[in-house]
């Protein structure tokens, strides 16, 4: 059976690509999907990739994820700095997960410097772009140590 990961994303990073490129690049969501799905196939792993503006979603996608998907990858935009929900839904998610940000966060306001999630993350990425995703989807074939092809 094919092994799924899900590539999890929060807040806003629908427009990714469209604006404020000087912060997050040109790259679009799709073409993270597609990076993401590149890298997880050199694993003999899928990915599947989704976004939502609302926390609650958020955490309907972990709880569904802990049914279909073996890790989670997860850029929860804001709700990093925030919400506890969706750190208590990845602490019931049995698998790796790994946290992505685009921006280095450490670089910019302080109330961006604490992480909710990262109290659950297995690794942490941040400021390498949209190729966060890649470099996370790579880390997550290693961590299920599966080789790559
Ligand atoms: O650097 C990251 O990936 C962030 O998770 C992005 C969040 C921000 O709140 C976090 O502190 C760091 C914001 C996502 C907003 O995404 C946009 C993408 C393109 C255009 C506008 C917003």
């Amino acid at each position: 059976m094919t092994r799924t990961i899900y590539v999890l994303n929060g807040p806003n990073l629908n427009l990714l690509g469209k604006r404020q490129p000087e912060i997050y690049g040109h790259d679009t969501l799709e073409d993270v999907a597609a990076a993401c799905a590149k890298v997880a196939a050199e694993f003999g792993l899928t990915s599947q990739l989704h976004q939502s503006n609302h926390e609650g979603q958020i955490v309907d996608l972990i709880h569904e994820a802990r049914e279909k998907a073996v890790g989670i990858i997860i850029n929860p935009a804001a709700f990093t700095h925030t919400s506890v929900a969706i750190l208590d839904a990845l602490h019931t998610f049995e698998g790796p997960v790994l946290e992505v940000h685009i921006s280095n966060v450490h670089k910019r306001e302080s109330f961006r410097h604490h992480s909710y999630v990262s109290l659950r993350a297995e690794g942490v990425i941040a400021g390498f772009g949209v190729e966060g995703y890649a470099l996370a989807m790579r880390r997550m074939g290693t961590l299920l140590a599966v080789k790559p092809t």
